[in-house]
């Protein structure tokens, strides 16, 4: 295959044709990872056109990372829309197809198939219904469901009609999720009447109605029946079902420009407020499209699942996006590892045929706890791709899926990305000879750079470690913070200026290979999600009882990272085990149960320096049960505050 080959957009062969060799080969991926870099403009315009656009466009690349003028704009003058991409286009070839295969909570339930054609005539009722609402191209939507096709109807819905969806993940709170409602102003708010998982069932239209009540009067509500349990019912309700019913089968797609807005995203960073990360159509499209092909070397005929939820940016890009640009059969599961037992994953491939699987770190170890007898049982022989995502993974589990899951005989790509990134950055393709735990490689057009943390000066050569950045843009990477540039600057070109700052560490080894060491900033990673430590934080001082509180990560077995909190009370509340317990529910109502802390310390004091600021270097040692060494302590206010914590300290070995 020679790079021209290679750069004509498409989606090649079929899995039938027996033992394949890698879509993309060693030799290939050095020579177009070259000429990608050296002439983004000439690889770009070949790859923009994977997807069908409605006029051409005929600028590629228009991207500033200068500060003062950050401004990142691709395919500008192309206009396009991305449902139709999704799905209109392959209706000729593959209106029978199965496009979305959805695997219910409960493996007792049916599996359904959806095919291209009943994904349109959904997407098109969907649209129809939220035009009637009042929708128009430009407003806001906010969907707050469960992993149901009805998901994915509402996002290409948006996108058919030029709506900006954000998706709130079901299981955040309805304090969250209403401040992500009123965060970029939504008009209408898609729900469901309850959420199955793992056998439970979470009252999303009762959080909504919560949620709600802190939000401007005039936002709708549209509830999708799931369990058809019991809800209250109130004005601003619509009944998805009843409306959808009556609603017409068709309605073309809106002609977008390429840099409207497809989606806002909420994520952490290193203060108390989420930001709305902003997805562009264009260029975020062409990035999913690619990378769903090249890096899971996606061929036609596969059934492809990656196991996030689209409440993430990894279902965002590739359950829905990614997959279904290319045309793939694509799995949406709404359950979790271990229900109804640790073997419902390997069940669902085993089911389904699956021949690529995508899935956390933080899965894989859970499920290598409950032993390979789970996975002995069931059928594998379809797997070709195993990919990991969200944190790094420990040569441990990697070996673990390698041969117990993989049979040694699939590849393993550890894709390192973010939900500013869009899609993968950094990642070992199939022909790559592997290194577990290393992300390894900058797919095609990424150039990411090693700088110096402190003096931010970039650092050239093998057996380097420092903090990543990227030299220059790429087709998916975020364009602003939702209402807020300055943020957009500050945050990510600001302490690095000319770069793009990914707030992870990470070493280059002797071959050039790249190691992600972890966030170093105050995020941390927990089972694969991301969490500011500053908002689980503002989240215990708003209790009445305390009057503050450190958070840090700590080495967590499963979790990867585990949440530990500092917590100072008012003058006269005395620590128990019931506050103890007040406090992980105070968090769970606050923000959701992925951030309950899992450990907490009563702390008389915290250790600061003598201008107030809290020494979170000494706080993370102690949590990380390895006090020894806790560097200099010389500019403490009151250094007997930090032995108390050690006595005291919560996680011992
Ligand atoms: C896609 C996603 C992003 C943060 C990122 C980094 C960590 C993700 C990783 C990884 C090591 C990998 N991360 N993938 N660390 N190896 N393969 O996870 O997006 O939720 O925004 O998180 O996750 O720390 O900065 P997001």
């Amino acid at each position: 295959m020679t790079t021209e080959d290679l750069l004509d957009p498409k989606v090649v062969s079929s899995a039938a044709e027996g033992p394949l060799a890698p879509l993309v080969s060693v030799e290939d991926y050095t020579r177009m990872y070259e000429a990608s870099v050296q002439d983004p403009h000439r690889f770009w315009a070949k790859e923009g056109k994977r997807i069908d656009w409605i006029t051409p466009f005929t600028k590629v690349k228009n991207t500033s990372f200068e500060p003062g003028n950050i401004d990142i704009r691709w395919f500008e003058d192309g206009t396009l829309n991305v449902s139709a991409n999704c799905i209109d286009r392959h209706l000729e070839a593959r209106g029978d197809q199965t496009a979305i295969i959805w695997e219910p909570d409960s493996p007792e339930d049916p599996a359904l198939h959806i095919t291209y054609r009943n994904l349109h005539r959904s997407v098109c009722r969907m649209a129809n219904v939220l035009k009637g609402l009042g929708v128009g191209k430009g407003d806001r939507v906010v969907i707050y469901l469960p992993m149901i096709p009805e998901a994915a109807y509402a996002m290409l819905a948006c996108a058919r009609i030029g709506a900006i969806h954000s998706i709130v993940f079901a299981g955040f709170s309805p304090d969250a999720l209403g401040a992500r409602i009123n965060g970029c102003d939504a008009k209408v708010v898609i729900t469901a009447d309850y959420a199955p998982r793992g056998g439970r069932k979470t009252p999303l239209k009762s959080n909504t109605d919560t949620a709600l009540l802190h939000c401007k009067d005039d936002v709708q509500c549209l509830v999708v029946k799931r369990t058809g349990g019991q809800t209250t019912w109130t004005d601003r309700d619509h009944d998805y079902n009843a409306l959808s019913a009556d609603a017409s089968v068709d309605c073309s797609p809106e002609e977008m420009s390429a840099e409207d807005p497809l989606f806002i995203l909420y994520t952490s960073g290193s203060t108390g407020q989420p930001k709305g990360v902003v997805h562009t159509s264009g260029g975020y499209l062409v990035y999913a499209a690619m990378t769903h092909e090249v890096t899971f070397d996606y061929r036609d005929g596969d059934v492809f699942w990656c196991t996030a939820d689209v409440g993430w940016v990894t279902g965002h890009s590739y359950i829905v996006y990614g997959p279904l640009a290319n045309g793939a059969t694509t799995i949406m599961f709404e359950g979790v590892p271990t229900y109804p037992d640790a073997g419902r994953f390997w069940q669902v491939c085993a089911k389904h045929k699956v021949n690529q699987f995508y899935t956390a770190p933080t899965a894989i170890r859970a499920l290598m706890g409950a032993g390979k007898e789970w996975v002995e049982k069931h059928d594998l022989s379809d797997l070709r791709l195993l990919g990991s995502v969200g944190e790094p993974i420990n040569p441990e589990a990697w070996n673990w899926y390698n041969e117990v899951v993989g049979k040694g005989k699939c590849p393993i790509v550890d894709t390192f990305w973010q939900t500013e990134t869009g899609g993968h950055m950094l990642t070992p393709l199939p022909s790559t000879k592997l290194k577990p735990g290393a992300a390894q490689q900058p797919f095609f057009g990424v150039r990411p750079v090693v700088l110096e943390p402190t003096s931010g000066e970039v650092i050239e050569g093998n057996g380097v470690e420092g903090v990543l950045c990227m030299g220059d843009s790429w087709p998916g990477q975020m364009r602003t913070v939702w209402g807020d540039h300055a943020r957009f600057e500050k945050t990510y070109f600001s302490d690095y200026k000319g770069y793009y700052f990914s707030g992870d560490g990470c070493r280059r080894d002797e071959d050039g290979d790249y190691w992600i060491t972890g966030r170093v900033d105050d995020v941390i990673n927990v089972s694969g999600h991301r969490m500011g430590t500053a908002e689980v934080e503002s989240a215990l001082v708003a209790h009445a009882k305390v009057a503050e509180s450190a958070v840090v990560g700590y080495p967590h077995d499963v979790k990867g990272q585990g949440i530990y909190a500092y917590v100072t009370l008012m003058n006269g509340e005395e620590p128990s085990d019931a506050l103890r317990k007040e406090l992980e529910t105070w968090v769970r109502t606050e923000i959701g149960p992925i951030a309950k802390p899992d450990l907490i310390q009563w702390a008389p004091g915290l250790p600061k320096t003598r201008s107030g600021k809290i020494m979170r270097r000494i706080l993370r040692k102690i949590a990380e049960d390895d006090f020894g060494s806790l560097g200099d302590t010389s500019t403490l206010a009151d250094p007997s505050v930090v032995d108390d914590l050690i006595e005291n300290r919560m996680n011992r070995g």
